[in-house]
């Protein structure tokens, strides 16, 4: 099932979501609906409270920018083990309508979690992986890419949400 995206400023973006104690039927429907949602949205990733769920799970799918033959990803409870190095990477984001600016990050991240039956596992991710796994996770976090610009790009950014809303007749 497709579900509906949570623009800025909504509430949910901004809490600190909530661990996965449970790897049941429940978790298995979350993470297809998201793997749908992000796909029908044209996303390269999506965190569970960007579709109102605030728990700590992610998935992405990077393939169409690399020779990655592993396709999808969903990670439980994700932690950023290890990080180094800096790039600067264009950002835009699904719950950020039409708005993309650069935002410099580590290139290179260590990353364990679990898997959506609850087996651990690492990624060790560079460049547009390390980026979208960083992005996704600052969402479980409540943070969003635009916190990292200037107040000025901020509002920029706002308003381009504020003109899609309007475009798109959503709330
Ligand atoms: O679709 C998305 N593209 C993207 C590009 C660069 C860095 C991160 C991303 S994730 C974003 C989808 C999204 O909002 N995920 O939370
Ligand atoms: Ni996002």
């Amino acid at each position: 099932m497709i579900r509906k995206i949570l623009y800025s400023p909504h509430p949910v973006l901004r809490r600190v979501a909530a661990k996965v104690q449970k790897f049941d039927d429940t978790l298995q429907v979350l993470v297809s609906d998201m793997f749908e949602t992000m796909y029908a949205e044209k996303g390269a990733g999506l965190a569970a409270p960007q579709i109102g769920v605030s728990l700590r799970v992610i998935v992405l799918d990077v393939s169409y920018a690399t020779e990655n033959p592993c396709h999808k990803i969903a990670v439980i409870n994700p932690e950023i083990i290890a990080a180094q190095d800096s790039k600067e990477f264009n950002e835009g984001c699904l719950s950020v309508p039409g708005y993309y600016e650069k935002v410099t990050r580590p290139s290179k991240v260590v990353i364990t979690g679990f898997d959506v039956n609850g087996s651990p596992f690492e990624i060790h991710a560079e460049d547009l992986l390390a980026d979208c796994l960083q992005h996704e996770i600052d969402h479980l976090n409540g943070k969003l890419f635009i916190d990292m610009l200037s107040p000025l790009k901020r509002g920029m950014a706002r308003r381009k949400v504020e003109k899609y809303k309007r475009e798109h007749q959503l709330d």
